[in-house]
């Protein structure tokens, strides 16, 4: 059984307190943080088990500490399932994050000062995609497509032309912040034209992949990383897939080339996780994260509010709150007050700095794995909509939290004993 902060933590007030809040947070919140997940009961004890304690530097079969065999068989687990689950030839479950992933995949693949070419930060692309503070655009040149202002969406033609113009060493198909499915087979053909490798980053869409709902990079991108902890719904970490050609740079580059000992209890973890994202439950779940998704959107669009590219195929969407003359840091505020979590983002062509934005990025693979349909999408929706018109308005906010604690009351946090 899973026990509470307070039953383990009895001689650590302090941090007991810490971990009863947040615990408090989760279970009386709408939780719409497009990258955050509920993981079971069975992933948050594997996480929290001894396999903490085990160093295990190396790989299954060739460590370089004895004592490995039990976690050897949790690393191959985790490994076979998510064969099973990408159809890929080669897995390292290794990294420690996503950021761990591509940073593994560059060394392996390209040298420091060699082009890259990445979705922007502005533009929905992500820190590890080669932002000049983050260690992608000081270790690289780093270059930049966008998304077309008018549709939101990325034009693949304007993507060959930069492709053509930089001609960068890797191409990053990825983003933490666009609602459509990447198109990985026309980015293979874009990275092929110009003699460039494909990084294909699916940390957000990783579990609609897994599943079949949207297209996979598998096939097309050189190299695949992604977090476990989203849509995929395990534990934080990283994991990164190849084929058998760059299996060995790929390891070496994880270990010893940037990591140390793996978190085998992490690692623990994500063989959980894989293994119940091969159970049917699963695909039924992304199918509603998708459907979620999708009744937001409409809702939004039916209030005559703005979803960037108009709409989304995936678990999050994009709102400019603009339109309402807030910047995202206020929307972000409001909603915060009510208990319902999002964060700012910018928007195309955003004339605010991402300290304020002018938009909220809202995803569903939170409240659909506490049970949200269609009916709670567009309850949620509609609330989020009578907030951010009348922010300042103490009579909206107190019945919009009345409403979010009734309903977050009605579907409990899996994981946890219910109180
Ligand atoms: N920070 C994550 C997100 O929120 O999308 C990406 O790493």
């Amino acid at each position: 059984m899973v026990t509470t902060a307070i039953d383990v933590l009895a001689a650590d007030p302090e941090v007991a307190d810490a971990i009863r809040n947040e615990e408090q947070r989760q279970r009386f919140g709408i939780e719409l943080i497009a990258s955050e997940n509920f993981v079971s009961a069975a992933v948050l004890r594997a996480v929290g088990s001894v396999l903490t304690n085990k160093y295990a530097e190396g790989y299954p079969g060739r460590r370089y500490y004895g004592g490995c065999e039990y976690v050897d068989v949790a690393e191959n687990l985790a490994i076979d399932r998510a064969k099973q689950l990408f159809g890929a030839e080669h897995i390292n479950v290794q990294p420690h994050s996503g950021a761990n992933a591509n940073l593994a995949a560059y060394l392996a693949l390209i040298d420091p000062g060699d082009k890259i070419l990445g979705l922007s930060l502005a533009e929905g692309g992500h820190l590890t995609h080669g932002l000049a503070v983050n260690f992608s655009g000081r270790l690289f040149e780093a270059h930049f497509y966008g998304v077309d202002q008018e549709t939101g969406l990325i034009d693949y033609d304007v993507v060959l032309q930069r492709a053509k113009e930089v001609q960068p060493r890797a191409i990053i198909a990825g983003a933490s912040a666009y609602s459509r499915a990447l198109d990985y087979e026309r980015f293979r053909e874009i990275t092929d034209e110009v003699g460039a490798y494909l990084f294909a980053d699916i940390a957000h869409p990783a579990g609609l992949i897994a599943t079949g709902l949207i297209p996979t990079s598998i096939p097309y991108a050189h190299v695949t990383t992604t977090t476990t902890h989203k849509t995929l719904r395990g534990p934080r970490g990283g994991m990164i897939m190849t084929s058998e050609e760059f299996a060995k740079p790929i390891d070496k580059t994880i270990f010893p080339g940037i990591q140390g000992g793996p978190l085998m209890h992490v690692i623990a973890g994500k063989a959980v996780a894989f293994g119940e994202a091969l159970r049917p439950d699963y695909r039924a779940y992304t199918k509603q994260v998708i459907e979620n998704a999708g009744a937001m959107s409409d809702t939004f669009v039916e209030r005559g509010m703005k979803v960037i590219s108009g709409g989304t195929d995936t678990h999050l969407l994009l709102l400019d709150v603009d339109t309402l003359g807030l910047s995202g840091k206020q929307a972000e505020k409001a909603l915060d007050k009510v208990g319902i979590t999002v964060n700012k983002n910018t928007i195309p062509g955003d004339p605010r700095p991402p300290t304020q934005a002018s938009g909220i990025r809202i995803g569903s693979p939170a409240v659909t794995t506490r049970g949200f349909g269609v009916d709670e999408s567009r309850w949620v929706a509609n609330l989020i909509v009578d907030i951010l018109q009348q922010p300042e308005d103490e009579r909206v906010l107190a019945r919009a939290h009345e409403e979010v604690l009734s309903v977050s009351g009605r579907f409990p946090l899996p994981g946890l004993p219910s109180v």
